[in-house]
C-alpha cells in the first residue's frame, strides 16, 4: 500500500542522537542534539518548574479538554514577557513547541497569501525549517548569512539577498542564538534588517527557541520588539523547550501582532481549525507549568535567575573550550567559538573529522560540524578538546 512512498531525507540531528544512544562506550559524549545540560551532564529540572509541578499535584488539578488555542492566560503571559507588559496582546495560539508554532504559522500563511510565495531561510538554517515550510507548499530560497570563513555574520550579503526577494516573500529570522551557527547579527545590525523588510514589503517570521541564552532575557527580546514596532507584517514562533527545560512537554506559542479585531478573529478561527484537524487541543501539562511560573512573581524571578545561571555556564564553557583547544596546539583556530551565542556553534570540523570523533573517541556531533556547547562539562571537556585537536592534526 505505501510502497510507492519515497523515504524523506533523514534528520541528521536525530540520527546523531540515535548513534549516541546506541554507543556502548562509557566515556561517550553527545554534542549532537540541542539540549542544555547541567554541570553533571543532566537535563535540568528547573527549580521553578519543580515547584509548579508540586503545586499541580498538591492541588489535585484535573485535566479536562481545554480550548483549541490553549490557555489564554499562558498566551497573555508569554506575550507580556516577550513584547512587554501593557503592550497590545497579539492574536495567538498555544502550540506543540516551537515546531508546532512554525507548522501552524506556515499553514496559516499558505492559506492567507497562497503557497506561491517564497520563504527565505538563512544559509544555513535549522534543518527543520525547510521541510516545515515546504510541507505547506512554499518555495524555499536561501539568503546569505555567514562570511567566507563561516564564522561571522555577513551583513552586506544578507541585506542584499533580502532586497532581491520578490515583494510579499516570507523571511524566517532567528531571534538569536542562531541554530546551527551561534552567529547572530549585532544589535546595531537589526535596524538595517528591519528597514529592508519594511522597504521591500517582506513578511517577517521570527523564530525564537533560545530566549535567555544569548545576552539575557530582555536583550534577547529586543530584535523581536524591533520587528514588531516597525509595523512590518510579522509572525512570531516561541518555543518554551529550552528556556524552561521542558523539551518533551511540547510547550510553545504562535503570535501574530498588528491585527485589527476582524483580522484577529479570522486568524483565531483558522488557527483553531488547524488545531482541530491536527491534534484537537494542545498539551496541558507544560503549559500549566509555565502559566504558574509566569503568574507568580517569586517563581518567575527564580526561573529567570536560574536561566541566567545556565546562560553564564555556557559562556564559561565556550571560553574553557577555546583555551583548552589552544593548549592542545590549535592556536586560535576555534577562537570564534568564544564569540558566538547560545547552545551551538559550527566547529569548522569536516564530515570526515566528525565521523572520526564518533568512531575513535565516542564523541557524537552533527555531520555538518555543529556542536552543542551546552553538553560540555568539567568531566568531558578535556576529552573533547584532546580528541578534536587529534582529528585536526592527522
Ligand atoms: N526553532 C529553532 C531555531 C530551533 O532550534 C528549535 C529547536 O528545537 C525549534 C524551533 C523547535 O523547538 P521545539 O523543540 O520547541 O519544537
Ligand atoms: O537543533 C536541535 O538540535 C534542536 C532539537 O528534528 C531538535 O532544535 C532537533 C531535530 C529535530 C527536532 C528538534
Amino acid at each position: 500500500l505505501f510502497g510507492t512512498l519515497d523515504a524523506p531525507e533523514p534528520d541528521e540531528i536525530l540520527r546523531s542522537n540515535q548513534a549516541f544512544a546506541a554507543d556502548p562506550r562509557a566515556h561517550k559524549v553527545n554534542l549532537g542534539i540541542g539540549m542544555y545540560y547541567d554541570a553533571n551532564g543532566r537535563v535540568p529540572l528547573m527549580r521553578a518548574v519543580s515547584e509548579a509541578q508540586r503545586r499541580i499535584v498538591d492541588g489535585g488539578v484535573p485535566w479536562p479538554y481545554g480550548p483549541a488555542l490553549g490557555s489564554e492566560t499562558l498566551r497573555a503571559h508569554l506575550a507580556a514577557l516577550v513584547f512587554g507588559e501593557g503592550t497590545p496582546v497579539p492574536v495567538s495560539a498555544q502550540t506543540l513547541g516551537g515546531t508546532g508554532a512554525l507548522g501552524m504559522g506556515a499553514t496559516l500563511l499558505a492559506e492567507a497569501i497562497g503557497p506561491d510565495a517564497v520563504v527565505a531561510l538563512s544559509t544555513p538554517s535549522w534543518p527543520n525549517h525547510a521541510p516545515i515550510f515546504a510541507r505547506a507548499g512554499f518555495t524555499i530560497r536561501g539568503y546569505r548569512y555567514l562570511d567566507d570563513a563561516g564564522t561571522a555574520f555577513d551583513r552586506e550579503g544578507m541585506l542584499a539577498d533580502l532586497a532581491a526577494l520578490p515583494r510579499g516573500s516570507v523571511v524566517v529570522l532567528h531571534a538569536g542564538c542562531h541554530n546551527p551557527t551561534g552567529v547572530d547579527p549585532a544589535p546595531e545590525d537589526w535596524p538595517a534588517i528591519v528597514e529592508i523588510l519594511r522597504a521591500h514589503g517582506l513578511i517577517a517570521f521570527v523564530d525564537a527557541a533560545y530566549l535567555g541564552f544569548g545576552a539575557g532575557w530582555s536583550q534577547d527580546c529586543a530584535p523581536i520588539r524591533l520587528v514588531r514596532d516597525s509595523g512590518v507584517a510579522m509572525l512570531f514562533s516561541l518555543s518554551c523547550s529550552k528556556s524552561f527545560s521542558l523539551y518533551g512537554e511540547r510547550t510553545g506559542c504562535l503570535m501574530i501582532p498588528h491585527q485589527d479585531d476582524a483580522a484577529a478573529r479570522g486568524i483565531a478561527a483558522h488557527a483553531a481549525a488547524y488545531a482541530r484537524t491536527q491534534y484537537s487541543i494542545p498539551p496541558g501539562h507544560g503549559a500549566r507549568i509555565v502559566e504558574i511560573i509566569l503568574g507568580d512573581e517569586a517563581l518567575r524571578a527564580d526561573w529567570l535567575a536560574e536561566l541566567e545561571t545556565m546562560r553564564g555556564r555556557i559562556i564559561d564553557l565556550r571560553h574553557a573550550l577555546v583555551s583548552t583547544l589552544a593548549a592542545e596546539g590549535m592556536g586560535d583556530r576555534m577562537g570564534h567559538l568564544g564569540r558566538q551565542h547560545g547552545l551551538f556553534s559550527q566547529s569548522g570540523l569536516t564530515r570526515a573529522q566528525v565521523a572520526r570523533l564518533a568512531a575513535e573517541h565516542a564523541i557524537h556531533a552533527i555531520p555538518d560540524g555543529r556542536i552543542c556547547i551546552a553538553a560540555l562539562n568539567e568531566g568531558n571537556l578535556g576529552h573533547v578538546a584532546r580528541a578534536t585537536a587529534e582529528v585536526c592534526r592527522h
